[in-house]
């Protein structure tokens, strides 16, 4: 998702890495390596145009503060390249945004009107809203406006079932207006809060479509009118937008099947073209895989500086937080276990593919194209062929218990080992920063989050447990700094001690 773009500001962020002040030269030079990927990902041309031109201007007119004051008034150095990444994030945000995620209600009623050219995934999306808005305490209706695709009811009604919402299905021959009038009347009468239609796709936009549409519109008036379009059709989707905008007054974009292109350059040029801003990206074919669409979170993915806020609303999504907040206050005092390990995993794969869960880690988005899913489910499997025993104090796994384990989840008595060497050192490292204090959005995910504090940001790294990969780096280097954390940590208890003789 999104590499094509994130790889052009890698380019630039590298080119301007040593260069101690930006010039003309050296800006162009890296501005040169986002334009190509800008391009690659099928963002608009004119939309590229003007966006490097910003760039550019605000990054060699704007005086470039060499010292930041954080919120904890800590200061820090800027350097020229952060400069101008900062500068192209603000940039992006800018581009994409702003978008209010809210979707508008008129009485009370949530009503969404779904449309869209054929297969984008409007059926999906209507689902994914339902659960969305179920999830918020409301209690919604899908309506199946589409009468041509014959299965295309069947669809949304076992959607509907897995998500525990009625689907409301017109009768033999009935049009699809009339079906959504009823269904108006039926959400009124029946207690129901939110109503979402699903109107029928077609492979171009034609005017039978346009006039079916403009008709639904007149008898449901929806509060939101949500043109779905898919990463897939590239710059496609900026002409498609821009047609249907103007027969229907457009409240928003769902993009979907982000998950399913590398370039999704359409998500950054739409709201510049169309004036229509994305309200809601689909990042998989499961009903759970429906985000808000934040621009800075986007932005920031895209320069490979993670989104620490999506993140955290992944992981509210699958946990429950008082749970993970009593493990994290166990965990920070050296209490971690096998177990723990286990359930972080599962945690991490029910947020989705790790690719993107490690691409929304500040710092490691970069090696998200690295990871492999299989190393998790090696290590999962290793976990489940241990007894009880065993995952609460792996330091009793010996050779002959490595032999069995290794035999129940087919691996070799050597990665068993491996492993539990690696656990020996997580849990080192997390009892030494549990005495730190830990603090940061991160701090309510077990395990990670208590790495923030120590000035890694969401430092948790799910490869440490794993072989190979980029990781090795990312691992030595945390090292390096819990070794030098716990040196100064005794540097100073020491001084302490020494100023309390004194007294
Ligand atoms: N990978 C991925 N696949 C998706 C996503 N959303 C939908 N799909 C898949 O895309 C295909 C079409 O989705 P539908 O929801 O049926 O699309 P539609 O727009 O309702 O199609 P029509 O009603 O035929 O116009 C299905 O196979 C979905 O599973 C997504 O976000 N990611
Ligand atoms: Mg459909």
């Amino acid at each position: 998702m999104l590499e094509t773009l994130t790889r052009g500001f890698k380019g630039a962020r590298e080119r301007l890495a040593g260069v101690r002040a930006l010039s003309e030269d050296n800006v162009d030079e890296a501005l040169r390596d986002v334009r190509t990927s800008l391009l690659e990902a099928d963002v608009d041309f004119q939309v590229v145009k003007d966006f490097l031109a910003r760039v550019k201007e605000r990054a060699l007119g704007e005086k470039v503060e060499t010292r930041v004051k954080d919120a904890s008034g800590q200061v820090h150095k800027v350097t020229p390249g952060q400069h101008f990444i900062a500068v192209c994030e603000e940039e992006l945000t800018a581009l994409m945004g702003p978008v209010d995620p809210d979707l508008a209600s008129a009485d009370g009623t949530t009503s969404i009107m779904l449309l869209g050219l054929q297969g984008v995934g409007k059926t999906t999306i209507a689902a994914k809203l339902a659960r969305h808005l179920k999830k918020q305490g409301r209690r919604p209706l899908l309506v199946a406006a589409d009468i041509y695709r014959p299965a295309a009811a069947d669809q949304l009604e076992q959607l509907g079932q897995s998500i525990d919402v009625r689907v409301h299905r017109g009768a033999e021959g009935e049009q699809p207006p009339d079906i959504c009038a009823r269904a108006k009347e039926l959400a009124r009468d029946g207690g129901y809060d939110a109503i979402i239609y699903d109107t029928a796709g077609r492979l171009a936009v034609d005017d039978d479509l346009m006039v079916e549409l403009e008709a639904i519109e007149r008898v449901t008036s929806p509060a939101n009118k949500l043109l779905v379009c898919d990463a897939l059709m590239g710059r496609d989707a900026v002409n498609v937008a821009g047609a249907f905008a103007e027969r229907i007054d457009l409240s928003g974009l769902v993009m979907t099947k982000i998950d399913g292109d590398s370039r999704g350059g359409a998500a950054l040029a739409v709201k510049a073209v169309t004036g229509v801003p994305i309200k809601f990206l689909g990042t998989g074919e499961t009903v759970d895989r429906l985000e808000e669409f934040r621009p800075e979170g986007l932005a920031s993915r895209i320069l490979g500086m993670g989104d620490i806020v999506g993140l955290v609303k992944d992981f509210e999504e699958v946990v429950d937080t008082q749970q993970a907040e009593e493990d994290a206050e166990r965990i920070l005092k050296g209490q971690f276990t096998m177990e723990d390990l286990l359930t972080q995993l599962k945690t991490i794969q029910k947020m989705g593919p790790l690719k993107e869960v490690m691409g929304k880690l500040p710092m490691f988005g970069d090696m998200a194209d690295q990871v492999d899913e299989r190393e998790m489910i090696k290590v999962e499997a290793m976990i489940q062929s241990m007894t009880k025993g065993e995952r609460r104090d792996p330091e009793v796994i010996d050779k002959s218990r490595a032999q069995r384990i290794a035999g129940g989840s087919g691996r070799n008595p050597r990665e068993v080992l491996d492993l539990v060497g690696r656990f020996r050192q997580m849990r080192q490292m997390m009892s030494q920063l549990g005495g730190g204090g830990a603090g940061g959005l991160l701090s309510k995910i077990p395990g990670m989050g208590n790495l923030a504090g120590a000035g890694m940001p969401g430092g948790f790294d799910p490869s440490m447990m794993m072989d190979g990969g980029g990781s090795r780096q990312m691992r030595r280097a945390n090292q390096a700094k819990l070794r030098k954390q716990s040196k100064n940590k005794r540097k100073n208890a020491r001084a302490s001690r020494k100023k309390g003789r004194k007294k």
